[in-house]
């Protein structure tokens, strides 16, 4: 039996339905060009600002036993980099996604508007970053994500969507969702790092990270039923012409299947990624058509959305 893993996202098509995520080891170059060169359906920018950062003090990354905690501080070569990129990106033969997260309003006014401009496949604007100093994760403050949607769906024809924070209150999700119906948005991508958790190591008496008095992003195992809530709330929420891409704590097939009954139309691996290096594409490709083949579904839509009550 062949199992059929393309999906697609806002009419682009993906031959699986696994990508990188925005996040770890697609900020330069040569880091995107090994996830073009692997099993990932896309390759995915790490988000970008208007001018290049070298991102928050070290140590800001420690792997823990089922994730990891960081606080990279939007580390990235700036828009224009990417920008230029686009071409030889796109010469690589796969869907590219370009990740921006402006500090303002204008920021992804600004870096949307190049984009559209671009050949990129599609723009998620991230509007969850817990990990600046002094500034609020826009997408916990419902004003502002209103406003800001308000203004960069306005901007062009190409595709947009959001990456979304983690919620944790139905009150929330609804607020959310009710503010992305008014705006033409085509996908989103949930959920980001739990932020400010605190690792504390008992003997050193310190946190493990040195940012923020060592808040972080929490990522990885840790998260996957925060992350699975939130697709499948909004899959409910949503009509099906806003499309879920799931992210949080898939290192296995069998998390990307969770993920598809959730509702998810496509998946991103980060933690994983980080950790076990770009095989992990192919490996959890494989693990999910295996357990797909195991009961029988042959397509990704046989079981998209498909969670059974109990
Ligand atoms: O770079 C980061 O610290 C970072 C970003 Br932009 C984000 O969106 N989520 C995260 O956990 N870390």
């Amino acid at each position: 039996m062949n199992i059929d893993l393309s999906t697609q996202i806002a009419g682009i098509p993906l031959e699986s339905y696994l990508m990188n995520a925005s996040g770890p080891k697609c900020t330069t170059w040569d880091e995107l060009q090994t996830i073009a060169q692997s099993a990932s359906a896309a390759v995915v920018t790490k988000s970008c600002t208007i001018k290049p950062r070298e991102g928050n003090p070290e140590p800001r990354y420690q792997d823990l036993p089922l994730g990891s905690i960081q606080s990279m501080g939007l580390p990235n070569l700036g828009y224009k980099a990417y920008l230029e990129m686009v071409p030889q990106l796109k010469a690589l033969g796969k869907p590219v996604i370009v990740s921006v997260s402006g500090f303002s309003v204008e920021d992804n006014i600004e870096m949307v508007s190049a984009f559209q401009n671009s050949d990129v496949d599609l723009i998620e604007v991230n509007f969850s970053c817990p990990n600046i100093p002094g500034k609020a994760q826009v997408a916990y403050d419902f004003e502002q994500t209103d406003k800001a949607l308000a203004a960069i769906t306005a901007l062009g024809n190409k595709p947009i969507g959001i990456k979304l924070a983690p919620y944790f209150d139905m009150s929330h999700f609804i607020a959310v969702a009710n503010i992305i119906k008014k705006y033409p948005v085509k996908f989103i991508t949930c959920i980001n790092s739990i932020g400010n958790t605190l690792v504390i190591d008992p003997y050193t008496e310190q946190p493990i990270i040195k940012p923020k008095g060592g808040f972080g992003g929490l990522c990885g195992d840790y998260i996957k039923p925060i992350g699975l809530a939130n697709v499948r709330a909004f899959r409910e929420l949503l009509d099906d012409d806003v499309q879920i891409i799931g992210v949080g704590g898939i290192k296995t097939g069998i998390d990307a299947f969770e993920y598809l009954l959730a509702g998810a139309d496509a998946v991103q691996i980060a933690t994983c990624f980080e950790k076990e290096g770009e095989s992990c594409f192919e490996r959890i490709e494989t693990e999910l058509a295996e357990f797909m083949q195991s009961k029988n579904y042959l397509k990704i839509a046989d079981a998209k959305g498909k969670l059974k009550p109990l």
